[in-house]
C-alpha cells in the first residue's frame, strides 16, 4: 500500500464537514486497518513467579476472598495497559485463596480455565461437583455454570485464571449473576465427571448439548504420565517438542470452544526452530528451566513463570532441563472462522 495521503486544507475542511454527519474517510485509516501481516499491540512479557508471589500473598492481608469476590492480581500486558488483557482477546490473573476462605458462587458467560500454580487441596465446585486441585491440574469452568471455590487445606493456594473476557467484551455478550448461597450444594461425588467422560468411555446415548468438555479437571498426574510414555516413541515436533492438546471427548474438538489449551514436553537440550502463529499465546511453566526467544528478545523461565507470545511474533523454545509447559490461546475462535495461520521456519 502507498503512503498516507497528504492532509491538505481542502481535505481537512471536508473531513470536518462530513464528521458532522457521522462519516470519516477510509483512506486516512486504511493502512492501519488492513495490515499486510498481524501487528499486535500486545508485547512479549514474562512474569517471574518468585517476583510476583510476595505481592499475591500481600493481597491476602489487604482483602478477603469474599470481599474481593475473587482475589486476583491481573497479569496485564504492558502493551495493553488498563484493558485487563494479557493478549488482545484473553485475560489472565493469579488468584489467591487462603485456608478457610470461600470465593462465593456466581456464574457468567465468560469461560474460565484454572491452571494450578501453588498449593494443593483447595477445591472448585462446578454445577454441583467439587474437584480438589493440585499443581499442574487444568480445570474448566464452562460458560454460564455456577462455580465457587474453597480452601480446606492448611496452605495458601494460587492458580492462574485464564478467561475469554476481552473477547466476550468485544462481542458485548457479558451476562453474570450471583447465587443466593456462597457455597453451592454438592450433588455429585468427586471424580464423577472424570469417570464418566475421561476414561475413553461415554454414557451410551450421550448427546452433546454444550461445546465445552464435560471433563472439568484434567489432572496433571495423568497428563504427565502420558507425556512420559509418549516420549519413548516420539515423534518430536521441531518447533513444539511433544505438544498435546486438551480435547473434549464428546466432540473431538478443543476442550473449551474459545480457548485452545495444550501441554508440551521439551526434552533436556531441546532447541526449537522458529515458529509463529496468529493466536497470541500464554505459557505457564510447570517443570524445568529454559528460555524462549520472542521477537529477538530472550526470556529465561523456570517453574511457575508465565510468559506471553503475541500474535505473529516469531519465537523459539530452548530447554536446559526436561521441561513441561502449559499454554492457552484463542486458536479455536480463529479456526472456526478460517483465520488461523502458522509459519514454520527452519
Ligand atoms: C472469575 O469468576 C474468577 O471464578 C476468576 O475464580 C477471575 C476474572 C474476571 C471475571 C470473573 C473465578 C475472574 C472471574
Amino acid at each position: 500500500m502507498t503512503a498516507a495521503p497528504k492532509l491538505t486544507n481542502a481535505r481537512a475542511d471536508f473531513y470536518a464537514r462530513i464528521g458532522e454527519h457521522g462519516m470519516t474517510p477510509l483512506w486516512e485509516v486504511l493502512k492501519g486497518l488492513i495490515t499486510p501481516e498481524p501487528r499486535s499491540p500486545a508485547l512479549p512479557a514474562l512474569w517471574r513467579y518468585d517476583e510476583v508471589r510476595p505481592y499475591i500473598l500481600e493481597a491476602g492481608e489487604l482483602i478477603t476472598a469474599k470481599e474481593a469476590e475473587r482475589r486476583v492480581l491481573i497479569l496485564e500486558n504492558p502493551g495493553l495497559k488498563g484493558r485487563s488483557s494479557i493478549t488482545h482477546t484473553l485475560y489472565a490473573g493469579l488468584q489467591l485463596i487462603l485456608p478457610g476462605e470461600v470465593a462465593p458462587a456466581h456464574r457468567h458467560t465468560q469461560t474460565a480455565l484454572r491452571f494450578v500454580v501453588e498449593g494443593e487441596g483447595a477445591y472448585t465446585a462446578v454445577d454441583g461437583e467439587r474437584t480438589t486441585m493440585r499443581p499442574g491440574d487444568f480445570v474448566i469452568t464452562p460458560s454460564w455454570t455456577w462455580h465457587d471455590h474453597g480452601n480446606d487445606s492448611d496452605r495458601p493456594m494460587v492458580w492462574m485464571d485464564g478467561l475469554d473476557i476481552p473477547l466476550v467484551q468485544f462481542l458485548d455478550a457479558s451476562f453474570s449473576e450471583h447465587a443466593k448461597e456462597d457455597t453451592q450444594q454438592v450433588s455429585k461425588p468427586e471424580g464423577d465427571a472424570l469417570a464418566r467422560y475421561g476414561q475413553g468411555l461415554l454414557p451410551v446415548g450421550h448427546r452433546t448439548t454444550t461445546p465445552t468438555s464435560p471433563i472439568f479437571n484434567y489432572p496433571y498426574a495423568r497428563t504427565r504420565e502420558a507425556l512420559e510414555t509418549m516420549r519413548r516413541a516420539g515423534p518430536w515436533d521441531p518447533h513444539h517438542g511433544l505438544k498435546m492438546k486438551y480435547v473434549n471427548p464428546a466432540t473431538g474438538g478443543w476442550a473449551i470452544p474459545t480457548m485452545a489449551t495444550c501441554m508440551q514436553l521439551l526434552p533436556k537440550g531441546f532447541s526449537g526452530s522458529p515458529y509463529r502463529s496468529t493466536d497470541g499465546t500464554v505459557f505457564s511453566v510447570v517443570e524445568g528451566k529454559g528460555h524462549t526467544t520472542i521477537g529477538g528478545q530472550r526470556f529465561d523461565w523456570a517453574p511457575r513463570d508465565i510468559f506471553i507470545v503475541p500474535s505473529w511474533v516469531e519465537h523459539t523454545h530452548h530447554a536446559d532441563e526436561d521441561a513441561v509447559v502449559f499454554s492457552f490461546s484463542d486458536r479455536p475462535v480463529q479456526e472456526a472462522v478460517g483465520l488461523w495461520r502458522e509459519r514454520r521456519s527452519a
